[in-house]
């Protein structure tokens, strides 16, 4: 590298020390950043210290400190499964068949569905491009051998592909074994957490001299409840509570994401060791809010499969050294930004539809993204995140279906009211009746579009 610059600043007779400043080299590299994303499963929105959380994460608090933190941004749905399928493909995933949990009982007809294999997913956009591309952790979506995330664009897969297995057994709901690597079953020994950041040092370790994509999705710290010491629960064909027998759940809890914590360090420390952390882009957040008997989502209203805020209201931070500058953002932002926003970041283009926008501009050069944005959720009406809600600027409205009636509608200003406690539908019917006929436009839309 020295030599490269040495021959540049003789050729525009400037000193060499100018142009090994870090901004300088980083202009120079032409190798593509390396992605990774590291989405947590269920993490609040107050349970981790750079949001004023209740657990220490110092790693990811360094994240923060180095990076963008995301004050006002949004998982695509308060469940699991559709979050990843608008992740992986920058659509709502109502368009993709995928509006709920795909649950792991084969008597369940969402047992049968899956991403499909006509869609496309950053994995394969960035493999198309000369990228590794890895996913190790949860899949969630789909169980069949058709659904298996090698056919979805990753190289590797290390992980299971239902919603939630034991930590130490790697048992799911249903008593049955779900551990693979790639498109075959095969059992392996370890805390779950600690085995997706041991895959992904070794993942980068391997591929240190070429551009890589790394896709993370950890189970920490979803149910069952159980940290690193504590006993396995799940067992072959067994009976066993949901969430596991820990009595004290806070406690696992916060292991769970001290663990995941210790996970982001350890990455962080590979990607300096190999040289790489310049050239690595970092982009951490969770699949929809917590339980709130557990986790936190303080100051937010609701928790998980809900749509109040503490449903889809999650952490965000990206991490880009020395092309990103670090700062707090309120720009509103969906987990559906994060593929184009990847692929704009890599200077990659893709013509394909999205639904997410990309941040790339805003996130380098502090450009306002385009006013006006929206966002929409829609549940499953089978399932028990059935309602409905929808951004518009500072206004949120809120479908209500959890009981089963006729639904509840309110309107919030966020701006004033971030907890959702004061119903402003009343006195402002003129931007109620605007938001419900958005809604039921969009949705008539992606409905269309399946
Ligand atoms: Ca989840």
């Amino acid at each position: 590298m020295f030599q490269r610059i040495a021959f540049v600043s003789a050729l525009l007779l400037i000193p060499p020390s100018f142009l090994a400043c870090p901004y300088l080299l980083a202009a120079d590299e032409v190798r593509p950043p390396n992605i990774i994303l590291i989405m947590a499963d269920d993490l609040g929105y107050g349970d981790i210290s750079p949001y004023g959380g209740w657990v220490k994460t110092p790693h990811l608090q360094s994240l923060a400190d180095e990076g963008v933190q995301f004050m006002d941004f949004h998982a695509s749905a308060s469940v699991c499964s559709p979050t990843r399928a608008g992740l992986l493909t920058g659509l709502y995933q109502q368009r993709l068949g995928i509006p709920g949990v795909l649950y792991a009982n084969p008597a369940r007809p969402e047992h049968y569905a899956g991403l499909s294999a006509e869609q496309t997913t950053m994995a394969e956009v960035f493999r198309d491009h000369g990228y590794r591309t890895a996913l190790f952790g949860k899949w969630h979506l789909g169980y069949q051998a058709k659904h298996n995330p090698i056919l979805h664009g990753f190289d590797e897969f290390r992980g299971f592909v239902s919603g939630n297995i034991d930590y130490h057994s790697h048992i799911d709901l249903m008593g049955r074994e779900d551990w693979w690597q790639d498109q075959a079953k095969k059992k392996d020994k370890g805390y779950l957490t600690d085995l997706i950041s041991e895959y992904a040092v070794d993942f980068i370790k391997a591929n240190a001299d070429r551009p890589f994509f790394l896709y993370l999705p950890h189970h920490a710290p979803h149910l069952p409840f159980q940290g690193p010491n504590d006993p396995s629960d799940r067992t072959v064909g067994g009976k066993f509570p949901v969430a596991g027998t820990v009595r004290d759940r806070k406690r696992a809890y916060r292991e769970m994401v001290e663990s995941m914590d210790a996970g982001v360090g350890l990455i962080r420390d590979a990607l300096k060791k190999y040289q790489l952390e310049k050239n690595t882009i970092i982009w951490f957040f969770s699949d929809n809010g917590a339980l709130s008997s557990v986790g936190s989502n303080k100051p937010l209203r609701g928790q998980k499969g809900e749509d109040w805020e503490g449903g889809h209201r999650v952490p965000s931070i990206i991490s880009w050294p020395m092309h990103v500058a670090p700062r707090k953002t309120d720009v509103l932002s969906s987990t559906l930004d994060v593929m184009p926003t990847v692929l704009g970041l890599a200077g990659i283009h893709f013509s394909g539809k999205l639904d997410g926008v990309d941040l790339s501009r805003f996130l380098l050069d502090g450009e306002s993204p385009k006013q006006g944005r929206k966002l929409f959720w829609w549940g499953d009406q089978k399932q028990a995140w059935k309602g409905a809600a929808m951004r518009d600027g500072p206004y949120k409205l809120v479908v209500d279906r959890s009981q089963n009636q006729r639904p509840n509608i309110y309107l919030f200003d966020l701006r004033k009211d971030l907890g959702e406690q004061h119903d402003i539908a009343r006195q402002n019917p003129q931007q109620l009746k605007k938001m419900l006929s958005d809604l039921t436009t969009w949705h008539r839309d992606v409905k269309r579009n399946h």
